[in-house]
């Protein structure tokens, strides 16, 4: 370890902004994207479209979010404006928006009609603004464009309420002169924080980062706790004492690469930083509606398969679910949504702890092992400091059929679990059921059921000693 800092410490003092946290205790949020593309059945417009082609004839925001419901989804974020700069709001800074276009007589305000059925349905409404504007010629400007973009973006800030997040993407194209803008981040950020300062600011933003890929896959460990910067090479030489490290001068921490935050990649970090994964995909191929894709909506196999690795995995899930022509979420995706409520509804409707008794090897007396029962941060379980490991067992009322065991850090204190296996005791003995690396917000163990009345979590290894707020078994 090169660190300047003395290490486990420092890591279990990187822990969640409390908006970082209400969106990861979100767990299951929802995307739709909506604009000119819907109707010209593209995925990308070109800032060309006539605003005359935006116009759904049966806009309901509340059968979106009353499907978005029967999912268990928390939240929404809706396009407010994609690269093609068609915005769904009546922006009093371009004409390129609902204003002109023949939907509700150039009366109507979709990010309003979106926002209050949020509201209404009890879910979070977010919004997501693409600084590429592949329609405004003040693109590429420099700092007309930044003003102009804060504009609009102050629009969203001030007019529709409270926001969960402020969802940004990296796409930084050229515009209808040929000229690329250079963001001004900083400056973006600045203002969301002065005007929203509960949003969180996602993928291209320091709080939410995304998990390198649009298909729903997470990486066998997500860690959140990541180096903000490296030491510099020669830092590193002078530490390790060799002129040359080969492993320092191969790591990388961008969105591909798969070991973002182990004590290997940390032993190099100058600074740390929280940043908890999220994982975008779509419930169809494209981002947004094509009818051609109405038979091509993921099966609930492979939905479901997305939400145990996302939400079972220490990452958040923004499906998204793109509505038509008609301004409706499409019939087969309403169905889709339902059916994974049901699922998840079927799956987790007993918790099985609820009456078990619960122990471990470690008990420093106060935060005892019974507290895992709850799914609250205010109690936790948690040996003594410099205890590392820890066995914990749930001891059922009986003999039950068991295919899942969710286990929660409690990540106030940050993410400390940094190996573990769960195990379940059957007529034949202990039998391995998962083991990894990261716990985290969540770890959702999915295994074929067993016949079992005791289950037992070992930690193998953490940082300064576990802090578990929740053990559920279903
Ligand atoms: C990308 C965009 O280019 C896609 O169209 C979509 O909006 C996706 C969520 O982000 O960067």
């Amino acid at each position: 370890m090169y660190s300047t800092f003395d290490f486990d410490k420092t890591l279990v003092q990187c822990v969640p902004s409390a908006r970082q946290l209400a969106v990861e205790q979100m767990e299951f949020y929802a995307f739709a994207h909506f604009t000119v593309n819907t109707f010209t059945d593209k995925e990308w417009g070109d800032g060309t479209e006539p605003e005359a082609v935006f116009n759904p004839t049966e806009l309901n925001a509340d059968q979106w979010v009353d499907a978005l419901k029967t999912a268990h989804i928390k939240g929404l974020i809706l396009t407010c404006k994609h690269h093609d700069g068609f915005c769904l709001w009546p922006s009093a800074y371009t004409e390129h928006s609902v204003k002109n276009s023949p939907y509700r007589d150039g009366k109507g305000d979709v990010v309003r009609e979106v926002a209050d059925a949020c509201r209404r349905g009890g879910i979070k409404f977010g919004v997501y603004l693409s600084p590429w504007d592949r329609n405004s010629a003040l693109y590429g400007s420099g700092k007309p464009y930044d003003d102009y973009f804060c504009n609009q973006l102050t629009e969203l800030l001030t007019q529709y309420g409270e926001l969960f997040t402020v969802w940004f993407d990296g796409a930084c194209g050229e515009g209808p002169n040929g000229k690329k803008q250079i963001y001004d981040w900083d400056r973006y950020y600045a203002l969301i924080r002065e005007l929203q300062p509960n949003a969180a600011i996602s993928i291209s933003g320091p709080d939410i980062r995304w998990c390198g890929n649009e298909a729903g896959a997470t990486r066998e460990s997500e860690w959140s706790v990541l180096p903000a910067s490296l030491l510099s090479p020669d830092e590193v030489a002078q530490k390790s004492q060799k002129e040359d490290n080969e492993e320092f001068r191969n790591l990388k921490i961008s969105e591909e690469e798969q070991d973002l935050g182990s004590r290997r990649v940390l032993g190099y970090a100058r600074d740390l930083a929280w940043r908890p994964a999220e994982a975008d995909t779509s419930i169809r191929p494209g981002w947004f509606y094509h009818a051609s894709e109405d038979e091509r909506v993921k099966p609930l196999e492979q939905l479901l398969d997305i939400w145990y690795r996302t939400v079972g995995g220490n990452c958040t899930l923004l499906l998204n679910i793109p509505p038509d022509r008609r301004g409706l979420f499409h019939e087969t995706d309403v169905k889709r949504l339902a059916d994974i409520g049901q699922y998840l509804e079927q799956t987790f409707a007993c918790n099985l702890a609820e009456h078990a008794v619960f122990t471990a090897d470690k008990d420093n007396g106060h935060d005892v092992p019974d507290n895992m029962r709850t799914d609250s941060y205010d109690t936790f379980y948690k040996p003594f400091d410099g205890d590392n490991t820890a066995e914990l067992h749930v001891k059922l009322e009986c003999v039950k059929r068991v295919s899942h065991i969710v286990v929660k850090e409690c990540i106030p204190f940050s993410q400390r679990v940094e190996q573990y296996v769960m195990d379940v005791k059957t007529a034949d003995g202990w039998q391995e059921v998962c083991s990894g690396t990261t716990i985290g917000y969540q770890k959702i163990a999915h295994f074929a059921p067993v016949e079992t009345d005791e289950i037992r979590i070992r930690i193998l290894d953490s940082r300064v000693c576990p802090v578990i707020s929740f053990i559920g078994i279903y």
